[in-house]
């Protein structure tokens, strides 16, 4: 058998995602999710690329052309279900030590999010952990995390650091990432992040923590090359809008692409200041303002919503049909963290998404596939079934994509294929196997 080429064949539905895809897609656009019904159509994978979708006589003369003998390919037969690409997270913080299940008690006790983090708790606590990890002990648990989301659909991701918040911790994060990137079938796409808290031992004096990010972090991430992008929690509490600017200005120097946790707790300004910058994505955005909002889509800023943090904290939703119809490109994720999102099933998200911020089921499976891979750079690569992608493919065992954020709270992932490898099968791992 021919390696990392197959053909998947008698799928109910297809969902290709074909279309213009050089820029994040808005408006109309996001409910064109390039559906083709399924019978008498076949996906073929060749050397880890998806090499067409068409008839059996099209696809045949394809292999011919190739010099490829039909017999040499491994033949998926997907009767009943539906085939779409890989899911794409683009925003997650799963590399920690330790877990925080008793802040769920003292949160239903009347403690809140930001009172926990006040007190050392939070982000400070997961920060406590993932210092004492050494940096195997780290990538166990990722790797834990990563196996969730694979056998969820979740073909790539992106990571943060953020729980180091010291020059030495911050870099172990990232190399975890970029370890498990290697190793694991996932795909993960870094950010720095130490711009998540401001560790206690500047409790006293938060500017000499932001030199140092700008000074001696940010160079050394940059010159190791362990993230592409740059995030800051921009929240009250943690830090300011005028902080987070100089943060991200600082890392644009380093080539590092600006990313920004907005408007999540308090309206702060936080999405006009993606636009300002020209971040990447602005993410969270509960308390966006009008014209935050505006600006983002402006300035082509993809607006990456994560309801599972509005679900978890019983905050209110983001305004997700207000940003669609402003023509702000909206992209999905877990959110995956240990304090406000702890999850890795995506397929949930975007049933909230459906149900608490009225997108349309055609809307959210663009926001997890190409909106999210345009939201941390990997659209030429990853988010549609379109000929010479990489072949991330996953079949949902459902006759047909309504169904997928209907029949709710349930992993309809059947088999996962990343890179032309069934890595997922019959919703059990079977990678490295
Ligand atoms: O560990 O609580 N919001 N950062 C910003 C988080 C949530 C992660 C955490
Ligand atoms: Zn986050």
């Amino acid at each position: 058998m021919r390696a990392k080429s197959l053909l998947i064949h008698n799928a109910s539905q297809i969902i290709t995602m074909h279309g213009n895809n050089e820029k994040p897609r808005t408006g109309e656009a996001m409910r064109d999710i390039g559906l083709i019904e399924g019978k008498g159509q076949i996906v073929a994978v060749i050397d880890g690329n998806i090499a067409g979708i068409g008839t059996e006589t099209q696809i045949r003369e394809m292999l011919k052309e190739a010099g490829i003998k039909i017999e040499e390919l491994q033949v998926i037969d997907a009767d009943g279900k539906t085939v779409m690409p890989g899911l794409v997270d683009p925003h997650t913080h799963i590399v920690f030590g330790g877990s925080r299940e008793y802040e769920l008690e003292l949160r239903m006790n009347g403690a809140t999010y930001l009172e926990i983090l006040a007190k050392g708790g939070g982000i400070l606590s997961s920060t406590r952990h993932t210092r004492e990890a050494s940096e195997d002990e780290l990538a166990r648990q990722t790797t834990e995390r990563l196996d969730k989301f694979l056998k969820h659909g979740v073909t790539t991701v992106e990571a943060k650091s953020g729980y180091g918040l010291t020059l030495e911790d911050e870099l172990k994060q990232l190399r975890v990432a970029k370890r498990l990137d290697a190793k694991h079938p996932v795909d993960i796409v870094s950010t720095f992040m130490a711009a998540h808290a401001v560790p206690p031992e500047y409790k006293e004096d938060p500017e000499a923590y932001i030199t140092l990010i700008i000074e001696e972090m940010l160079p050394r991430v940059a010159q190791e090359q362990l993230a592409v992008f740059n995030d800051v929690f921009c929240e009250h509490g943690v830090f300011t809008v005028e902080q987070s600017e100089r943060i991200l200005e600082a890392g644009k120097k380093h080539g590092l692409i600006p990313k920004i946790h907005a408007d999540e707790i308090e309206p702060m300004g936080g999405a006009e200041l993606a636009a300002k910058v020209g971040a990447i994505s602005a993410d969270h955005l509960l308390k966006a303002s009008d014209e935050g909002i505006h600006a983002m889509a402006e300035a082509g800023v993809v607006a990456t919503l994560l309801p599972g943090t509005a679900f978890f904290l019983m905050a209110e939703y983001a305004r997700a049909r207000h940003m669609i119809d402003a023509g702000a490109a909206v992209a999905l994720s877990t959110d995956r963290n240990p304090g406000s999102s702890p999850t890795e099933n995506l397929q949930l998200i975007m049933n909230l998404a459906v149900l608490n911020m009225k997108m349309t089921p055609t809307e959210v499976i663009t926001a997890t596939t190409i909106n999210a891979a345009h939201a941390i750079g990997m659209a030429d690569r990853v988010g549609s079934l379109e000929v010479g992608k990489q072949a991330d493919i996953v079949i949902m065992d459902v006759p047909n994509y309504q169904f997928l954020t209907y029949n709710f709270g349930v992993n309809h992932a059947h088999t996962v294929i990343k890179k032309g490898e069934v890595v997922v099968k019959g919703g059990q791992l079977c990678y490295g196997r």
